[in-house]
């Protein structure tokens, strides 16, 4: 199907360590709805969201995080931080009973943006398994 496509499409590019969308994001070239920030994260509003609080919570500086599968030792103080941001985003939405937090990771995954984003969705009754 064309999500399918678009990440495989997607996928070709993760590697050559080119700015993304979420770069201009994040220097504010393209606009977009912010739920929080701080100097390492930004979070802001999916353009497509999949539930009423869908939100994606980004480091700042890549750093060669293009996907979770790409960590490395460097990149544990980060991580700790985008998942209490997670939290923080959670707490500022509302939906601290009960939310999920998504990390798309490679072409198999679905993964379209090769800049490492947390997933936060709510707002509505979550299902299992995802698809
Ligand atoms: P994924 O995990 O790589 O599939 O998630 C990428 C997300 O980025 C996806 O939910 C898109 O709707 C979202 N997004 C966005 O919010 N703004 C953009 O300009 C683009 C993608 I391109």
């Amino acid at each position: 199907n064309n999500e399918e496509a678009a990440a495989q499409a997607a996928a070709a590019d993760a590697d050559s360590g080119a700015p993304t969308i979420f770069d201009k994001i994040i220097a504010k070239e393209i606009p977009s709805t912010i739920v929080y920030e701080d100097e390492k994260v930004l979070a802001f509003r999916d353009i497509s969201p999949q539930a009423p609080v869908h939100v994606l919570v980004i480091p700042k500086f890549r750093d060669g995080l293009t996907q979770l599968g790409k960590a490395e030792a460097r990149h544990e103080e980060i991580l700790g931080h985008l998942l209490y941001a997670a939290k923080i985003v959670a707490e500022k939405e509302g939906i601290l009973d009960g939310f999920r937090v998504v990390i798309n990771s490679g072409p198999t995954a679905c993964q379209s943006v090769y800049h490492l984003h947390l997933h936060v969705l709510g707002g509505r009754q979550m299902k299992w398994p995802p698809g």
